[in-house]
């Protein structure tokens, strides 16, 4: 039996669709594989082995191989733990400048949840059609991250995101209507991805997009669809390492008095001095506290 190696490119209960020797097939995850644990289960970016397959063409799943990474979704109060996607190699979080409106708090959540997954972030900034993602984009690139502006609808400044794309894994990410099935439909014309107005009565997208798809790019590489969702739980960061995560605060620690100083009372901190000589934005360390705050009081793993 020659086994063959494929990419999981989107799983439906035990069904998945599965890229093997540059064709797409039908496995099933049979046995102990189909009932592995919530943590490991088997998501988008997975490589398996396949069996030769039946003789309606279904392949088997013999084997997960080891990931290199995965990205995981926590609930909101921090009980529950789901993987995304695995093999990532850089997220872009997604937001609108308007129609949803952005809300930098989540922005901030996303890129810390990257930062925590050792996955590198950068911003893009979607529907620069309908308004100026200028006051969005230079408070994240003062923070630290690359900035996308983009309108999927007239496909200005998506040329540079194909570019970035080419050649890696990718995610996106991001609330629910800021057009991140379109901004794909856009790169591969063929795809058809479903997408949906933006409810005019609660101005919120409508979750369109119900299950994470991996898609090759033709240029190599892949990119991941996720369905928008407007909140996500920190839990599992260790308090300690938070700062790591903003890469203002990163790049300014070594200067506070104290090693273990959190940035909240501590004289001589280097980080609430940033803040109030203008290196930090108000808004980006009022999230660090937010998410420090969540973080001190987040469930132990005992209660
Ligand atoms: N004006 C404008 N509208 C856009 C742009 N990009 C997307 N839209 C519209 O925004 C709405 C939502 O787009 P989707 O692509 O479904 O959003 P999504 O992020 O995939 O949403 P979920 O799948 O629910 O997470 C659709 O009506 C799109 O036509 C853009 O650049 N400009
Ligand atoms: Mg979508
Ligand atoms: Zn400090």
């Amino acid at each position: 039996m020659i086994l063959e190696t494929g990419l999981v490119l989107e799983r439906t209960g035990s069904t998945l669709r599965v890229l093997a020797v540059g064709e797409e097939v039908t496995a099933v995850l049979r046995g102990s594989l189909k009932h592995r644990s919530e943590r490991d289960r088997v998501v988008v970016g997975d490589r398996v082995l396949l069996d030769d397959g039946d003789e309606t063409g279904t392949h088997g799943v013999v084997r997960v191989l080891p990931r290199r990474n995965v990205l995981e979704r926590r609930t909101p109060d921090g009980r529950a733990s789901r993987p995304i996607a695995a093999n990532v190699d850089q997220i872009f979080v997604l937001t609108a400048v308007t129609r949803p409106d952005p809300v930098p708090q989540l922005i901030d959540r996303l890129v810390v949840i990257a930062a925590a997954n050792e996955i590198p972030a950068c911003v893009i900034i979607n529907k620069t059609d309908l308004g100026d993602p200028g006051p969005l984009a230079e408070r994240m690139r003062r923070a630290g991250y690359e900035v996308f502006p983009t309108s999927a609808r007239t496909g200005e400044g998506v040329a540079p995101v194909v570019a970035r794309m080419a050649g890696r894994e990718s995610i996106l990410a991001g609330p629910s209507g800021a057009g991140k099935s379109s901004l794909l439909n856009r790169i591969h014309p063929v795809l058809g991805l479903r997408t949906a107005e933006v409810s005019e009565r609660i101005q919120r997208g409508v979750n369109t997009t119900s299950a994470a798809v991996l898609i090759p790019l033709e240029d190599g590489g892949a990119v991941v669809d996720t369905p928008g969702f407007s909140d996500a739980g920190l839990w599992g960061i260790d308090p300690v390492e938070l700062g790591r995560c903003f890469p203002e605060i990163a790049d300014r620690r070594a200067g506070c008095r104290f090693d273990n100083c959190r940035h909240l009372t501590e004289p001589g901190c280097a980080i609430r001095d940033a803040v109030e000589l203008g290196g930090i934005a108000p808004d980006r360390y009022e999230s660090y506290v937010v998410f420090l705050d969540e973080l001190l009081s987040a469930p132990k793993p005992w209660e």
